[in-house]
């Protein structure tokens, strides 16, 4: 199958799947490795262990797909988001943009799979892999080659005319497909908002993030309570941060006006209820009932623990004394009971 057919046969079934754009690149060597590489050795990942047992598999995807020649690479816009959960139980919780519905490991990855059934049938004989995030796949490198967009001072993927809020996945396949388009330039200028506006300075220098620093970071993916310095500077966000992204003016021109950029919400008197509402839901909450009414999103991967754990700052932050109570009743857990101890505190003041 020559490229121009693939890109036909595909572009057929990308508005059905909900797919913004895609393309395809050989899989050699990604052209960021040596950064990638520097990036583990500096510590930047924190605790993210796997991006280290990643590295060997991201340099050379052959060591573990032998027969894998291209990848074929989709972007899925997340906003608005296209699997909501209807019975979502938080009304105004500061959540990213990405968690506000449904885990895309579970329905990128099936709308994928059904790609790959289809190019399966046609071509029996050949290898149809779909993958997204948590494989060992720089995908963000893997994404620029194939022409989806820049890297962003913001270490995003950007499109000029899809703009940041999407996802990547890919399909490694054996078919032997050349890039047709070269990768797009670079259009950030001397633009540096996101940078300006990262409240933990984790942008420490264009496309250069100290993750353990990072909202994202510290509210998902950590299994630590936040260093001291660092809680502040979370703000009122519960679950993730989309700021370095809805500052920037591409997706600001392409969603016009739908974008906050407060580093702070400033809510009326019926939204402050409804937060002090979800707060008080999570802190009190038992870890099952937890575990069961966020299943299937990606609130999921933090757990009773990480949730709560980003409910006391945001209490701590936005100086809820109406939750002292629940605050107290955590001042005896093994693991925040510092940081109960702490939002107390910081209570009082
Ligand atoms: C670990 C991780 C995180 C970490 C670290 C993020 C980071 N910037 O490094 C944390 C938890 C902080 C995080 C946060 C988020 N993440 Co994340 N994350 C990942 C993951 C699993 C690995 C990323 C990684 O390896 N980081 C290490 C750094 C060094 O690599 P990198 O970010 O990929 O950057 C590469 C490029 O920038 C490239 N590069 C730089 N300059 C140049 C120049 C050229 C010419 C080329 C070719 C490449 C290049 O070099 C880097 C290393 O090779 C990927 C999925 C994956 N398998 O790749 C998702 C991924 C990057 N995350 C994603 C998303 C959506 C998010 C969040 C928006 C979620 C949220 N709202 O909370 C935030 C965004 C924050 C931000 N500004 O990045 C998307 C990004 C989509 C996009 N459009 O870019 C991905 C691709 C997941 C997916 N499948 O969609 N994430
Ligand atoms: S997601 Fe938030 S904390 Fe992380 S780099 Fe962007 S602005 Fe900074
Ligand atoms: S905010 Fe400016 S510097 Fe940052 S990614 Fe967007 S265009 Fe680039």
């Amino acid at each position: 199958m020559t490229p121009q057919e693939m890109k036909s046969l595909i572009d057929e079934t990308l508005e059905d799947l909900g797919f913004s754009h895609f393309g395809f690149t050989s899989l050699s060597k990604p052209l960021s490795f040596e950064f990638y590489k520097e990036w583990l050795n500096q510590g930047l990942h924190g605790d993210m262990k796997y991006l280290e047992d990643h590295a060997p598999i991201k340099e050379d995807p052959r060591s573990k797909w032998p027969r894998a020649q291209s990848a074929l690479v989709f972007a899925i816009p997340y906003f608005p988001h296209p699997e909501k959960k209807q019975d979502f139980p938080l009304k105004q919780a500061r959540v990213s943009l990405y968690a506000q519905g449904m885990d895309y490991h579970f329905w990128f990855k099936e709308r994928m799979a059904s790609l790959c059934k289809k190019l399966q049938e046609l071509m029996p004989n050949e290898e149809f892999l779909p993958f997204t995030d948590s494989s060992p796949v720089l995908e963000r490198d893997l994404a620029k080659r194939a022409g989806l967009g820049w890297v962003g001072k913001n270490t995003c993927l950007i499109h000029p005319k899809k703009g940041s809020l999407f996802f990547i996945g890919e399909i490694y396949t054996s078919l032997k497909l050349q890039t047709e388009v070269a990768p797009l330039p670079d259009f950030c200028g001397t633009c540096t908002r996101c940078i300006d506006i990262c409240p933990t300075g984790a942008l420490l220098e264009p496309r250069k993030m100290d993750a353990r620093k990072c909202i994202s970071y510290l509210t998902i993916e950590s299994r630590q309570v936040p260093p001291e310095n660092l809680r502040e500077k979370i703000g009122d966000w519960f679950f993730g941060c989309d700021l370095c992204q809805t500052v920037c003016p591409w997706n600001q021109k392409i969603f016009k006006g739908q974008l906050s950029i407060e580093q702070n919400l400033n809510l009326s008197k019926e939204s402050e209820d409804l937060l002090i509402e979800d707060l008080r839901y999570i802190l009190s909450a038992s870890g099952k009932k937890i575990g069961r009414v966020f299943l299937g999103t990606p609130l999921a991967r933090a757990g009773s623990f990480g949730l709560k754990r980003n409910a006391l700052i945001v209490v701590a932050n936005k100086k809820i004394k109406s939750l002292k109570e629940e605050v107290t009743a955590l001042l005896e857990h093994d693991k925040l009971g510092e940081l109960a101890a702490w939002t107390l505190d910081r209570l009082k003041s």
